[in-house]
């Protein structure tokens, strides 16, 4: 269900006059759109999920489906959407939705604020009957995107419970890329990972990565920057981040592909999903009235 308040009256209350504007986009879903010098970008309510970032003189950054979906209880394919509390299928309940379940609900819009070059867009969620029927935990999620030269998301959990608060998150961006079989990824050579096209086995990457089939891999104890390379659009990805030790990589390639009705034919060939996590053995416990901040700061810069 969206937020009950207007899109116009929610202009009205926190649009910033040829900076930030609160409009119906699709689906009749309400987003944010940004138009600062630095940046353009958007972020829709739904989800609390970016779907474009665009840095000034620099071309798309994120890949959205052509044939996404756009409505309440579904994800967007494509942008960022936020994985919480679980990643992937939650291992006690098979009906309960994949990579939990607030991709797929309204977010609350808090606050636009400008700064002297970035805008920063916050919005929050938390515990209600409808999620305690998934997770049985008092909490708020806060979440901001600074749209500048580069791009920042913050996502904070406050646990409000009365007991600790074990959960699983991630940033699931899927980056735009010209063609994602000539793109390279730099920044995990030597570092372990966990093959989930081959029954989770564990195996070390060797230099860069590159793709070259279906790729679904969770990286571990990576609490450093990956930088992709993309020889098609000319230009490197950096992803920098804070509290955040699994990194996870995924493309379906074209079989897989092919069964995704929000994907379309070659929608595989022209993303590469690089994930700022804390998922599995790196998944994150927080104490009764503490919290827990994981970051992600993208920047684009030419080859
Ligand atoms: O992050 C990789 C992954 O867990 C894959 O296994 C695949 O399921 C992907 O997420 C997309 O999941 P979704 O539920 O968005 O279709």
């Amino acid at each position: 269900m969206e937020n009950a308040v207007s899109v116009t009256e929610l202009d009205r209350r926190s649009g910033i006059p040829g900076i930030a504007q609160i409009l119906e986009g699709n689906g009749g879903l309400t987003k944010v759109r940004i138009t600062s010098p630095a940046s353009v970008g958007e972020m829709y309510l739904h989800g609390a999920h970016v779907t474009s970032w665009q840095p000034s003189g620099a071309d798309e950054v994120f890949f959205v489906s052509s044939k996404s979906r756009w409505q309440d209880g579904i994800a967007i394919r494509g942008g960022v959407p936020i994985c919480f509390p679980w990643f992937g299928d939650n291992r006690d309940d098979s009906k309960a939705p994949a990579h939990g379940f607030v991709r797929i609900k309204s977010w609350q819009l808090d606050a636009i604020a400008l700064t002297e070059h970035a805008v920063t867009v916050s919005m929050s969620t938390g515990s209600d009957e409808g999620t305690k029927q998934w997770w049985p935990a008092e909490f708020r999620l806060l979440y901001r995107a600074t749209f500048g030269i580069e791009l920042s998301l913050e996502l904070e959990l406050h646990n409000a419970s009365t007991a600790p608060l074990r959960f699983e998150e991630a940033l699931h961006s899927y980056y735009r890329v010209g063609d994602v079989r000539t793109a390279r990824l730099e920044g995990l050579d030597g570092v372990h990972y966990l093959d989930k096209t081959d029954a989770y086995r564990e195996n070390v990457q060797q230099g860069d990565v590159v793709i070259a089939g279906e790729t679904d891999r969770i990286y571990l104890n990576t609490p450093g920057a990956v930088e992709m390379q993309d020889l098609v659009l000319r230009r490197r990805i950096r992803v920098d981040k804070e509290n955040s030790l699994t990194t996870v990589v995924w493309n379906p390639w074209a079989d897989k592909a092919r069964g995704m009705a929000d994907l379309g034919d070659n929608g595989w060939t022209q993303f590469l999903c690089i994930e700022t996590s804390d998922v599995l053995g790196s998944a994150v416990e927080v104490a009764p009235g503490q919290q827990h901040r994981m970051k992600a700061v993208i920047r684009v810069a030419g080859l």
